[in-house]
Formats: structure tokens, sequence, C-alpha cells
């Protein structure tokens, strides 16, 4: 088994900002660079949390990055906020377009924000978790670099492609989900290859097409997607919606954008946020109950909501004020700041 490292939450978001700010990022980058990953970290959301700081240095190194960008907020329409990332990193880029977006759905019922030219890295949970937080439901989607075969096919098409959704309930935790459109996160297979462990069956093809559970031959190979068919759709549609629709590159385009450096993905994200006063006719507290009486029908069989694992990993971290990382990580963290 890997040995392991506690961190106080401080040192770990202080090593996060020394290690991003050395390889040239500008302080808003990394607070909001730095918030994102830690709160993966502290929710115990392993393939994007602190690890994820390894690929952003080396995508800054690598050259592409905007280090200093600074995101430019478009006010396109009345129910629509664009953010041009200007090729920098997307969390400052979600973080400054999130007031008008929250302003536009309470005003006008549903609203989007559309990223543009972001390198992006992260989980998409944090940010639907923001929205449900001023008591808007959210979905986010992004396509990322073409990693995933179509249903059918061998061949990469398809980014692993995140789709999360955030509903608003009463006390701190919504309900959300956030998962791949792959059969798991391209960040699930790097750990195991990180780890020297072999990927479940059903994740993977090598090279040639046959099943692999060998997360070196599965990066080379190409995912699969989660359900068949059914995730192929859904991976198709996220490259769509926050591809063309928006105006930006779909996980092909973005993969040749990257010329083979092996940055993080280069393309665009959209968020919608609706408001569920203005959506029910002024009905909001009614239907909340009523969703409430679905999440108990489901609670009460001893099934779990998504994100129950998640919160309770928050609630652990947040009383031990610590968080704990493989020794190798940890050790590749400290010799960013050699
Ligand atoms: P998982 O398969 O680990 O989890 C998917 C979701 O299902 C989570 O909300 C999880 O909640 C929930 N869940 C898991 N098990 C159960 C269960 N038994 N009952 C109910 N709910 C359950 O996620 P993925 O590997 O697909 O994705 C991990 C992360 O990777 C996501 O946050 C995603 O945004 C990110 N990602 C980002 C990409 C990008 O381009 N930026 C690309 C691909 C992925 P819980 O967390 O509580 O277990
Ligand atoms: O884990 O698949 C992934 C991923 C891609 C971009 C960010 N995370």
């Amino acid at each position: 088994m890997t040995d392991t490292v506690r961190l106080p939450l401080d040192q770990a978001r202080a090593l996060t900002v020394e290690a991003l700010s050395r390889a040239g990022l500008s302080p808003e980058h990394c607070a909001a660079l730095a918030d994102t990953v830690m709160a993966g970290q502290i929710d115990e959301c392993h393939s994007h949390g602190l690890y994820r700081v390894l690929g952003c240095v080396r995508s800054i190194r690598e050259g592409k990055v905007n280090a200093t960008a600074v995101p430019e907020v478009v006010d396109q329409a009345p129910g629509i906020v664009r953010v041009d990332a200007r090729h920098g990193f997307s969390p400052l880029a979600f973080r400054l377009g999130l007031p008008l977006l929250q302003e536009k759905a309470r005003t006008q019922g549903v609203a989007a924000l559309a990223i543009n030219n972001c390198f992006h890295f992260s989980a998409l949970w944090p940010e639907v978790e923001r929205i449900a937080a001023a008591g808007l439901a959210a979905l986010a989607m992004t396509p990322s670099h073409s990693w995933v075969a179509p249903a059918g096919g061998t061949k990469p098409v398809f980014g692993t492609n995140p789709i999360a959704f955030s509903w608003p309930r009463p006390g701190p935790f919504p309900f959300v989900f956030d998962f791949a459109t792959s059969a798991a996160a391209r960040g699930e297979i790097e750990l195991h290859r990180r780890a020297g462990k072999p990927i479940p069956e059903g994740w993977a093809i090598d090279g040639d097409g046959a099943p692999t559970t060998d997360a070196q031959a599965a990066m080379a190979g190409a995912m699969l997607t989660f359900g068949g068919h059914k995730g192929s759709a859904l991976a198709a549609m996220v490259e769509l919606m926050a591809g063309p629709l928006i105006g930006d590159l779909t996980s092909r385009e973005s993969q040749i954008f990257d010329a083979g450096l092996g940055a993080a993905p280069c393309h665009g994200e959209l968020l919608l946020a609706f408001d569920p006063d203005l959506l029910s006719g002024g009905r909001a507290a009614e239907n909340a109950e009523r969703a409430e009486a679905m999440f108990d029908a489901i609670l009460g069989q001893g099934a779990r909501l998504p994100s129950q694992r998640r919160y309770a990993a928050r609630q652990r971290s947040e009383a031990t004020g610590s968080v704990d990382i493989p020794k190798p990580l940890h050790d590749d963290l400290l010799a960013l700041l050699a």
C-alpha cells in the first residue's frame, strides 16, 4: 500500500499556490485554482484534487496557457453571459462570470454562461454547487481531449465529457451529481497508472481494440463510454452543446490544438442556471417539498444520493483540518518548488 502524507489544510493550499506561482501563474489564477483543487482534495475526489497541480504546472511550462490571462466578461443577451478566458485556466473565468449568470437566471428564469478559450482541468461539481448555493438549479458540461471511442467503434472521438447537475436543498448540501460520460474519468486511469494498479474491465481498449486492464495501454488505446450507446450519445451531446453551439472546439479539435504537447484540454464550457421560483410560477417552496419527498424515497430504502460520499469526506477533512495525499504525489509537488 502507498504511504500517505497528512497535510494541514493551510499547508496544502500554500504548497499549491507556491507551485503554481513559481510556474508563473498570476495571483488571481493561483487563488482560483487553489480553491478548486483544494475543494477536490477535501472531498476526496483524488482524480481532481492536488494531483491536478502537476498537470497545470506542466501545461504552463509547455507555453500554451496564458498564465496571466484576464478573462473578459460579456453581457451577450438577457439570458446569456459569455466569458472569454483568453487561453487561461477555467476557474477564474467561471468565478468572474458567476454573478451575472445568477442575476440573469433570477430575472429570466433560465440563463446560460458560455466560457470560451479556457484550459480545463477540473471537476464540475464545485461550480454547480456554487450555483445551487444561490438557490438555483444548474447543469454544466465540457469536452476534453479525444480519448474515448464511440459505442461500436475503437478509435477515440469524444472527450471524457463530464455532465454535472445541482438542485438546491435545505441545509448546506445540495443534490449534486457529476460524472464523466466515459466509464471513468481519465484522471482515474492516470492515478491507477501512478499507483501501478490495473484498471477495472470495461474502462478501455488497447491500440488493437482489445479489452485491457493495463492503465498505460488504456491511455494509448481508447477509453469506453459508460452505458454503451447511452453514454456515447450523451458524450456527443456534450461535444455539440459545449463545442459548436457556443462557438468552441470539440475534443478532437482540442487534441489537434494541443499538437502532442500533453497540456490540459483547451475548449469551452457551458453552464445553465434555472430559477425554481420563476419556472414554477412562484411555487418554489411547495415544489421543494415534493423534491424532498423524492430524496426521502431514495434514502428510505437504503440507497444513497450522489455526492453523499463526497460530503462525508468534506466533513472528515474539515473536522481534522487536514487532507491525506499519497507520498509520491507529495514528493512530486515538492519537486515543483526545487
Ligand atoms: P464517479 O464515477 O466517481 O462519480 C460519479 C457521480 O456518481 C458522483 O456524483 C458520485 O458521488 C456518484 N456516485 C458514485 N457511486 C454512487 C452510488 N453508489 N450511488 C449514488 N451515487 C453514486 O465520477 P467520474 O469518474 O465519472 O468523474 C469524476 C470527476 O471527474 C467528476 O467530478 C468530473 O467533473 C471530473 N471530470 C472532469 C473532466 C473535465 O474535462 N474537466 C472530464 C472528466 C471528468 P460521490 O462523489 O459522492 O461518490
Ligand atoms: O479526468 O478525464 C479527466 C479530465 C479531463 C480533463 C480534466 N479531467
